[in-house]
C-alpha cells in the first residue's frame, strides 16, 4: 500500500468527475491521472527512478501537481522549492538535494513536449507507505536549511486526519491560493483534495485585490489560509462577505499564530469562526481545534487523533496543565528524519519523541496555547525567516561586523525582519540593502537597517534580542 493506491479513491473511481479549475479550465480526475501517467513517462525518459530526487522551482500550475504525482508514481523523491529563493538559497537546496534533474519554467517547457506524447497509462512500482515521497527544506536554527524527509504513510495519514476531522467530502468546493512549495498547500491541499475527490480551484497566489471577486465567482465551501490571509480578507465589502460566509462551511488558518482579534472581526464580517490548527514541515498537522464544540481563540485545540503530546520542561519531564513547556509529540504523522544529517536527525528527538521547539500551555480542558519557540524564528505571512541566515550573510559584507536580526510586530505580515549593525567603517545601507534583495527571498530582507554603537550582550556574550525588540519598537 502507498500513496498511489491511495489516491485512487478519485483519480481512478472518480475518473469522470470534474477535479481541478485552473485559469477557466476545469480537468477531471481521469486527465489528471493520465497527465501526471505521461509525465511519469517522460521524467522516466529523462533517467529519473526510484529514490532519485527531482527538485522544483515552479509558482503553483496544474504542472506542479502532474510533476509531484508523477514522483509519488515511481518512487522518485520530490523536492519543491520556494520560488522566492535567489541563487545562494538555492544552490544550498540543489548541493544538499543533489537532484537528477532540477525543473525552472524553462524545462518544464521540454518536458511538457515530451510528456505529450507518452502513454497514459502506467505500471505500478512497488512502494510502500515508508518510502519517502518528498524533501522538503526548512531552515535550521544553524542557518543551515535541512531536508524533512516526509514519507507515503506522513502524507496520507496526515490527509485522510484532516478529512475526517474537519468533514471534507466529495461535495466540498475547495479554494486553494498558498504556494504549493510549502506542506500547508502541498500536505493538506493537495492531499485533501485527493483523498476526498472535491472540487479544487488553483490560484497561482493569494492576491487580495481579486480576492472577493474570486470568492463570489468560485462559491468554495471550504478554504485554507496563513493568518495573514485572514487579515487582507478582513478588506472584503460586508454585503460580499456575507455572501461568501453563506455558501462558506469551514476556514481554516495555520502555519502563524492567528490573532484573537483577527478571529472575532472576521466572525463578524463573514459569520464563520476561522479554526485554528498547528503543524510543522516535520510532522505535518499536530494539533487542531476541534469541528464541533469550541474554537477558542487564540488557542490550537487538541491533538490530532493518532498524535500523542506531551508538554515537558528542558529536562525532558511533563509539565502540570497551566505552565509552560516544549511540545513533544510522536505519531505516524512524523518525519524520517533530515535528509543525510545524522546528527540534527537525532538532535531532534528525545527518544521517540520529535522536539518541536515550540513553547505551549495545555489548560484543564485539554485545549494547547502555543506561546513563543525555543528559537529566535520569525514567521513573516507564514514564511518562516531565521534570523542566524540573515546575519551571516550580513556580516559577510564590506564594513558590517556584528548584526542581530530580530522580528518586529507588523499588523498584516505577522512579523518583520529588522537588522541591527555594527559598523567597523562606513557602510552604504542602502548599497545593502541591494545586495540583500540580490542574495535573499523577498521575505527575508530587513525591512530596516539600524546602526548601532555596540549589541546588548549578556553576561556569556549572548546578544539579548530583547532588549533590540524594545529599541525597535
Ligand atoms: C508572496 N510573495 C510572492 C508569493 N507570495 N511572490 C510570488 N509568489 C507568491 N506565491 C511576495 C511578493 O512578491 C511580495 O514581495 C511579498 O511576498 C508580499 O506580497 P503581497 O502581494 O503584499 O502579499 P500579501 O497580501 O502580504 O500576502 C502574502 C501572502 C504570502 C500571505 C499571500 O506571504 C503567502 O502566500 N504566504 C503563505 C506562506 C505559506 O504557505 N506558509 C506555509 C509554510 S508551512 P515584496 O518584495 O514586495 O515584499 C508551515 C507548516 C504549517 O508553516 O503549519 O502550515
Ligand atoms: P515550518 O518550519 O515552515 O513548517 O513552520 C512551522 C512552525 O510554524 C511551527 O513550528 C510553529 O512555530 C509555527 N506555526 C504553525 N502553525 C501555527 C499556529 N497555528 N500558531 C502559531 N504558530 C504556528
Amino acid at each position: 500500500m502507498n500513496l498511489r493506491d491511495r489516491f485512487a479513491v478519485s483519480l481512478f473511481h472518480r475518473a469522470a468527475e470534474p477535479a481541478l479549475e485552473w485559469q477557466g479550465t476545469t480537468h477531471t480526475f481521469g486527465e489528471i491521472d493520465a497527465r501526471s501517467n505521461r509525465m511519469a513517462h517522460a521524467l522516466t525518459a529523462r533517467g529519473l527512478t526510484r529514490g532519485d530526487r527531482l527538485c522544483v522551482y515552479l509558482a503553483n500550475s496544474p504542472d506542479f501537481i502532474d510533476l509531484f504525482l508523477a514522483c509519488i508514481k515511481l518512487g522518485v523523491i520530490f523536492v519543491p522549492i520556494n520560488i522566492l529563493y535567489r541563487e545562494r538559497e538555492l544552490n544550498h537546496i540543489l548541493s544538499d538535494a543533489d537532484p537528477k534533474l532540477y525543473i525552472t519554467d524553462a524545462e518544464l517547457h521540454s518536458l511538457r513536449a515530451s510528456a505529450a506524447d507518452q502513454s497514459s497509462e502506467l505500471s505500478a512500482v512497488p512502494l510502500t507507505m515508508d518510502s519517502p515521497a518528498a524533501l522538503v527544506y526548512t531552515s535550521g536554527t544553524t542557518g543551515v536549511s535541512k531536508g524533512a524527509v516526509l514519507t507515503h504513510g506522513n502524507f496520507h495519514f496526515n490527509g485522510s486526519t484532516l478529512v475526517k476531522e474537519w468533514r471534507i467530502t466529495s461535495d466540498d468546493r475547495f479554494l486553494l491560493a498558498l504556494p504549493l512549495f510549502h506542506v500547508h498547500a502541498l500536505g493538506n491541499g493537495i492531499h485533501c483534495w485527493l483523498l476526498s475527490g472535491c472540487l479544487m480551484r488553483l490560484l497561482e497566489r493569494f492576491e487580495h485585490e481579486k480576492a472577493t471577486a474570486t470568492f463570489l465567482d468560485f462559491q468554495p465551501t471550504l478554504f485554507f489560509g496563513v493568518p495573514t490571509v485572514y487579515v487582507r480578507l478582513l478588506e472584503t465589502a460586508p454585503d460580499a462577505a456575507r455572501e461568501i460566509g453563506q455558501r462558506m462551511r469551514l476556514f481554516v488558518s495555520g502555519s502563524a499564530p492567528l490573532p484573537a482579534q483577527t478571529l472575532e472581526d472576521f466572525r463578524k464580517l463573514f459569520g464563520h469562526t476561522i479554526l485554528e490548527r498547528y503543524g510543522m514541515t516535520e510532522t505535518l498537522m499536530n494539533i487542531s481545534n476541534p469541528y464541533d464544540g469550541e474554537r477558542r481563540p487564540g488557542s490550537v485545540g487538541f491533538p490530532l487523533p493518532g498524535i500523542t503530546v506531551r508538554v515537558a520542561n528542558s529536562e525532558g519531564q511533563d509539565v502540570p496543565d497551566g505552565e509552560t513547556g516544549e511540545v513533544y509529540l510522536k505519531g505516524p504523522n512524523v518525519f524520517a528524519g533530515y535528509w543525510r544529517r545524522e546528527e540534527a536527525s537525532r538532535n531532534a528527538f528525545d527518544g521517540e519523541w520529535f522536539k518541536t521547539g515550540d513553547l505551549c500551555v495545555r489548560s484543564a480542558d485539554g485545549y494547547h496555547t502555543l506561546c513563543g519557540r525555543r528559537s529566535d524564528l520569525i514567521i513573516s505571512g507564514g514564511f518562516n525567516i531565521y534570523p542566524r541566515e540573515i546575519e551571516e550573510f550580513l556580516m559577510e559584507q564590506p564594513g558590517v561586523s556584528e548584526a542581530a536580526v530580530v522580528g518586529e510586530a507588523h499588523p498584516v505580515r505577522g512579523e518583520v525582519p529588522v537588522a541591527y549593525l555594527v559598523a567597523r567603517e562606513a557602510v552604504d545601507l542602502a548599497a545593502l540593502e541591494a545586495t540583500c534583495r540580490q542574495s535573499l527571498a523577498s521575505f527575508k530582507i530587513p525591512r530596516r537597517f539600524e546602526l548601532v554603537e555596540k549589541l546588548p550582550r549578556n553576561a556569556l556574550g549572548k546578544v539579548q534580542k530583547h532588549l533590540l525588540q524594545r529599541t525597535g519598537a
